[in-house]
């Protein structure tokens, strides 16, 4: 069951990931990503959150590309993906070396007052550039506002991206960053 829970997350992910729908993440996904979060917040990409993220977006792809394109064609399919997610993030230890700061740039981005505190609004801005629904977006966030108080903490929403990416435990908030699995 652990197995499927975490598949069902990866698949999901990569769906979220395939900005374009080309069947497969290429570079252009990841910095397309980016591109409309910094839409998203009015952010320019050569402010320095907005250098951030878009280096943040880089790394990711240039680490999916290293670690996760098993056949080298600069193309991470639906296969390799799963498989690749699986035992670099899962099973292997590179999470918090290369997710973690990706993560931790696109929180503190959806932070604009610098306050260590992401509301409703925000997450939206965020969660749409992933083309996630209104409805799916609204879930989320009230999963992963545990104590209910119209906030989520920076600090949360990384952790939160962590146990969507490595965690089999069906009872854990951050299964929730997509909405409803
Ligand atoms: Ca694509
Ligand atoms: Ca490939
Ligand atoms: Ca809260």
């Amino acid at each position: 069951m652990s197995t499927r829970l975490l598949n069902r997350k990866l698949d999901r992910a990569f769906e979220h990931m395939d900005v374009d729908g080309s069947g497969s993440i290429g570079r252009e996904d990841l910095l397309g990503l980016g591109a409309r979060i910094l839409v998203g917040f009015g952010e320019s990409p050569t402010s320095p959150a907005g250098s951030r993220l878009e280096q943040g977006f880089e790394g990711i792809w240039r680490t999916l590309a290293a670690e996760i394109d098993a056949d080298g064609d600069r193309a991470i399919s639906a296969e390799e993906f799963r498989a690749g997610m699986t035992s670099a993030f899962v099973e292997g230890d590179r999470f918090d070396a290369v997710f973690g700061p990706a993560a931790e740039a696109v929180a503190w981005l959806c932070d604009p007052d610098g306050d260590g505190v992401v509301g409703p609004d925000e997450f939206w801005v965020m969660m749409a550039a992933f083309g996630t629904s209104r409805e799916d977006v609204t879930a989320a966030f009230q999963r992963l506002d545990g104590d209910g108080d119209g906030a989520v903490s920076v600090g949360e929403l990384v952790e939160a991206t962590r146990q969507f990416y490595t965690s089999a435990d069906p009872d854990v908030a951050g299964n929730w960053l997509f909405g409803p699995l």
